[in-house]
């Protein structure tokens, strides 16, 4: 049994004129909060420092940037840092990222109980559009401020399990889970920021946004053998509702904690990652079963190619 006490710590609305200090002060209370309950690892939401900066669109390079980190751990997150590394509790975050070159990326890190960096991510799957869309309710305009993530799905080796991470949209891509299921992962840490409503159909609920959120999280575990902690960051951020259902799955898809509010919320679960063999030696036994002579369309091609009539 290699049992970590996992704690999703999903965040409420985070304003646009919150301070990183305000929010990273909330951070540590609910890694407190995890401590006291026995956690050794704590997920974040994606974007975790700010409001979901995306749904506005910002002529001045300035004005971008003030959403960004140029360096991590900044100085609004050394105190969460410091206090993770004195309780002993790993953490992982997801933040907007601007590196020395002046690249620009939706990253996330996992720390150790340390506190060290052993990892980091940068959302592949970007949604949304780069142009201001006038057809939109709001916008989503990760396209216009991010790239593409440049380092694929790592895996790395954390606190005697194979964590990897991925962000938000990444989760409905069934890609993003095998590639880190064919690294042998274990646990899998996301972080998401998602509208209640669809900007292009109204008609779309909450209901339905919630469902296929969890459908995804579910069968990415289950299809990989894996636990899946999926934290949002929720609630009303300056009239724009994000939805909640952080979760914790299990390696068989099953939902073992789910939050209730649209607030700060902790999730805490006992995750034995031993618990991901049974999947990944039978049913999903990748190296018995996997038939990659007939998936290369999956890497040769991007769009759909339809038949000829
Ligand atoms: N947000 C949303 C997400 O993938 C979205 C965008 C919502 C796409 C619903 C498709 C359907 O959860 C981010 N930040 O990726």
């Amino acid at each position: 049994m290699r049992e970590l006490v996992v704690g999703a710590a999903q965040l409420g609305p985070i304003q646009k004129a919150d301070s990183r200090a305000d929010v990273a002060a909330r951070m540590i209370a609910l890694l407190e909060k995890a401590a006291a309950r026995g956690c050794g690892l704590v997920v974040f939401p994606e974007l975790s420092l700010t409001t979901f900066f995306p749904r506005w669109l910002f002529e001045e390079r300035a004005e971008v940037d003030a959403w960004f980190e140029r360096e991590m751990p900044s100085a609004a997150t050394r105190p969460l840092f410091d206090r993770a590394r004195e309780l002993g509790v790993a953490i992982s975050f997801g933040y907007a990222e601007l590196t020395p070159e002046g690249r620009r990326f939706n990253a996330s890190i996992l720390t150790d109980r340390t506190g060290a960096i052993v990892g980091k991510y940068r959302k592949v799957h970007l949604p949304g559009h780069s142009e201001f869309d006038p057809e939109r309710a709001f916008q989503h305009l990760e396209k216009r401020y991010f790239e593409p993530g440049d380092l694929g799905f790592p895996v790395w080796r954390n606190m005697g399990a194979l964590m990897g991470m991925m962000i938000c949209n990444d989760r409905r891509w069934p890609e993003a889970y095998r590639v880190m299921g064919l690294q042998g992962v274990e646990l899998i840490l996301l972080g998401y920021n998602t509208p209640s409503v669809n900007s292009q159909n109204s008609a779309e609920g909450l209901e339905k946004r919630l469902y296929h959120s969890e459908l995804s999280v579910c069968a990415g575990a289950y299809q990989n053998a894996a636990w899946v902690v999926a934290v949002a960051k929720a609630g009303d951020e300056d009239g724009h509702p994000l939805m909640g259902g952080s979760v914790i799955v299990d390696p068989d898809g099953f939902v073992v904690a789910r939050a209730q509010t649209e607030e700060d919320e902790l999730l805490v679960h006992a995750c034995d990652m031993d618990a991901t063999r049974f999947g990944k030696t039978t049913i999903f036994d990748f190296a018995r079963h996997r038939r990659p002579e007939h998936y290369g369309r999956i890497c040769a091609q991007t769009g759909a190619e339809i038949p000829e009539e």
